[in-house]
């Protein structure tokens, strides 16, 4: 038993960033893979939708009100383009890299509920998908949110419909999140993810990589 574990390789840790629109997940998630790169940390970044795959194009038509989806379609498109990452994402983790990615199945969830979809429809969508290590939940009012820069070009970005999705981002929290105020200088947040993350992957070596369920 202690051969195999002093022989086990490290795995990577699965870290995602979620919450509202603009609250700077896409600006955290670049900076904390360029600190782990930087601390010789094998890290790659992602992003969820991927919207340069076939189903990442329609996504993006459909964020940009360019065309309408009945939501159940829509969500499936979602959990679809989500899908076409698992494969890749299983094999960094077991090869030793740390996979931080910008937005995961709890968007799915929170924007499906906001659509007016089960939240348990929603979530057995994603039935199978790797278990997160860390879920990063930036939080910033809809209002500090919606006066950044770009609010408002997409489907979702207004103050109601966010109000609601920060609402089922609440009820879906569990232990492995971490609640981050959005609020923050650029630089204080980083730095709080970053003491977090180098946390969760070194106890993540050799912890088993969980399942959705
Ligand atoms: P960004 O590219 O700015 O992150 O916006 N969304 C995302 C869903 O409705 N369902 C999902 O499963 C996911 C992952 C959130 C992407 C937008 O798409 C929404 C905002
Ligand atoms: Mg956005």
């Amino acid at each position: 038993m202690s051969v195999a574990i002093a022989n086990a390789k490290p795995r990577g840790s699965l870290i995602v960033f979620e919450g509202c629109d603009r609250t700077g997940k896409t600006t955290q998630s670049e900076k904390l893979v360029d600190r782990l790169k930087q601390d010789g940390i094998e890290t790659q970044l992602m992003k969820t939708p991927d919207r340069k795959s076939e189903t990442g194009k329609l996504i993006d038509r459909f964020l940009h009100n360019e065309i309408e989806l009945e939501k159940h379609a829509a969500q499936l498109i979602f959990a679809a383009n989500r899908w076409e990452k698992i494969p890749e994402i299983k094999s960094l983790l077991s090869s030793g890299t740390t996979v931080v990615i910008d937005r995961y199945v709890a968007s799915g969830v929170a924007y499906g509920a906001a659509m007016g979809l089960p939240v348990k429809w929603c979530s057995q969508n994603n039935v199978g998908h790797p278990e997160p290590d860390l879920v990063v939940y930036l939080k910033l009012s809809a209002e500090a949110a919606s006066k950044r820069k770009g609010y408002g070009e997409e489907r979702f970005e207004k103050e109601k419909i966010q109000q609601q999705i920060a609402n089922t981002f609440d009820d879906l929290k569990e232990d492995s999140w971490k609640i981050i105020d959005g609020d923050k200088s650029v630089e204080d947040i980083h730095a709080q993810i970053d003491n977090i993350a180098k946390q969760v992957i070194e106890e993540s070596k050799f912890k088993e990589l969980g399942t959705l369920e």
